[in-house]
C-alpha cells in the first residue's frame, strides 16, 4: 500500500519541524511547499540525511509548485507570517488573509480529498478564509489551536503539582487569542478536577488563577523570549497529533478550531472546541454544557472570532 502523502504548505519555523516529526513518525512522505525558493528543498535535504540515523524511509521533496502537493492526503498550513514582539496574532490578518487566498486554491486544485489543517495566524479567521477559498467540506478543514494550548495549560499544572504530564488532562476552548477559555472545571489531574485540587490543598485559587493567565499568554512569552518569531516545536507537534488522529482513525477527543453549526449554541462559524478526528476528519463536536461564568467567557471569544471575519470579509469582498 502507498504510503500517505502529507503536504506543509510553509516551510519556515513551523514547517521545517513538523517535516522532521512527521519523518520520525513515519506517517507518509512529505513535501515541503514554499513560495520562497531554495528553502523547502534545503530543509528537505537535511531531513531526509537525518533518515540513516533515526531509521525511517519517507521521501522527503521540496518545492515552490502546487503541482507537487497532488493528491495530496493531508495538508498542513503554515505560510504568511508570525508575529514579532509588540505584536497581537490579530496584526497580522491583511497579509495572512491573502496567503490563505493561495494557499486555498492551490489545494482545492491539486489536493481536493485532503484532511487539511491551518495554523496560521490568526487562526480561527484564518481557517474559516482558507475553507471559504478551498471550497472544501467543513469537516475537512479544521484549524490546530486547542491542542497547543491545553498543552501549554497542561505543563504548567503538571510542573505546579509535580506530577506527570501524561496524567494531566486540560482543555481550552474559544477563539486562539487573548479570549482564550482555559476551562478549569473540565481540567483534571488523574481525573480529579482542579476545583477539587484546590479544596485538596494541592494548589491555591490564586496560583490557579496565575497559570490559567500564563496560558492565555503563553505564545506572548515565547514571541518575547525569541524576538525574531513565534513558538514553533509545541505547536508543530500539535498539529501532528491531530494528522495521526486523522491517518490513523484513532478517534481522538482534541480541542480544534472546527466549524459549528448547531452545538454549543452556535450556528456556522469556526472556533475552538472539544472534537472527535478520525478517518472522515472532524467527525464529532462534543458539545459539552458550560456553566454561566464559563459561558460568558466563551461567548466573549466568540464575539472576538465574529469581530476578525468581519474584518476579513471588509478587507476582501468576494467573503462576504
Ligand atoms: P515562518 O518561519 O515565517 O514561516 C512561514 C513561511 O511561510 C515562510 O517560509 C514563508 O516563505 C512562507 N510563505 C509566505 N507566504 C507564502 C505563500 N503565499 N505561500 C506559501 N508559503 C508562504 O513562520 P512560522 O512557521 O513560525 O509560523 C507560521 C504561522 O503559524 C504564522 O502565521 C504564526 O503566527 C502561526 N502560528 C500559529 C500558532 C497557533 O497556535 C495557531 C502557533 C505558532 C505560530
Amino acid at each position: 500500500m502507498a504510503r500517505p502523502k502529507i503536504a506543509l504548505i510553509g516551510a519556515g519555523q513551523i514547517g521545517g519541524t513538523l517535516a522532521h516529526l512527521a519523518a520520525i513518525k513515519e506517517l507518509g512522505d512529505i513535501i515541503l511547499f514554499d513560495i520562497a525558493e531554495g528553502t523547502p528543498q534545503g530543509k528537505a535535504l537535511d531531513i531526509a540525511q537525518s533518515g540513516p540515523s533515526e531509521g525511517f524511509d519517507a521521501v522527503m521533496k521540496g518545492a515552490n509548485s502546487y503541482e507537487d502537493i497532488a493528491g495530496a492526503d493531508v495538508c498542513i498550513v503554515t505560510a504568511g507570517v508570525p508575529r514579532k514582539p509588540g505584536m497581537s496574532r490579530d496584526d497580522l490578518l491583511g497579509i495572512n488573509l491573502k496567503v490563505m487566498k493561495s494557499v486555498g486554491e492551490g489545494i482545492a486544485k491539486h489536493a481536493p480529498n485532503a484532511f487539511v489543517i491551518c495554523i496560521t495566524n490568526p487562526l480561527d479567521a484564518m481557517v474559516w478564509a482558507l475553507r471559504e477559498f478551498s471550497g472544501l467540506p467543513h469537516n475537512k478543514v479544521v484549524g490546530m489551536a486547542g491542542v497547543l494550548d491545553s498543552a501549554r495549560f497542561r505543563h504548567f499544572l503538571s510542573v505546579e503539582f509535580n506530577v506527570s504530564m501524561r496524567d494531566v488532562t486540560a482543555f481550552v476552548l474559544g477563539g486562539h487569542g487573548d479570549t482564550m477559555v482555559p476551562l478549569v472545571r473540565y481540567s483534571t489531574v488523574g481525573g480529579i478536577p482542579l476545583p477539587d485540587l484546590v479544596a485538596m490543598g494541592w494548589t491555591t485559587q490564586e496560583k490557579l488563577d496565575g497559570i490559567v493567565q500564563r496560558t492565555r499568554d503563553g505564545g506572548a512569552e515565547i514571541v518575547g523570549l525569541l524576538k525574531t518569531g513565534s513558538a514553533f516545536y509545541a505547536p508543530a507537534t500539535s498539529a501532528i497529533e491531530m494528522a495521526e488522529a486523522y491517518l490513523k482513525d484513532q478517534k481522538r477527543l482534541l480541542p480544534c478550531a472546527a466549524y459549528v453549526d448547531g452545538a454549543l449554541g452556535l450556528d456556522g462559524m469556526y472556533v475552538g472546541v472539544p472534537t472527535i478526528i478520525g478517518k472522515d476528519g472532524i467527525e464529532r463536536i462534543v458539545d459539552i454544557k458550560m456553566d454561566d461564568a464559563e459561558q460568558a467567557m466563551f461567548d466573549k471569544s466568540v464575539d472576538a472570532v465574529k469581530g476578525l471575519v468581519a474584518a476579513c470579509k471588509a478587507i476582501d469582498p468576494s467573503l462576504a
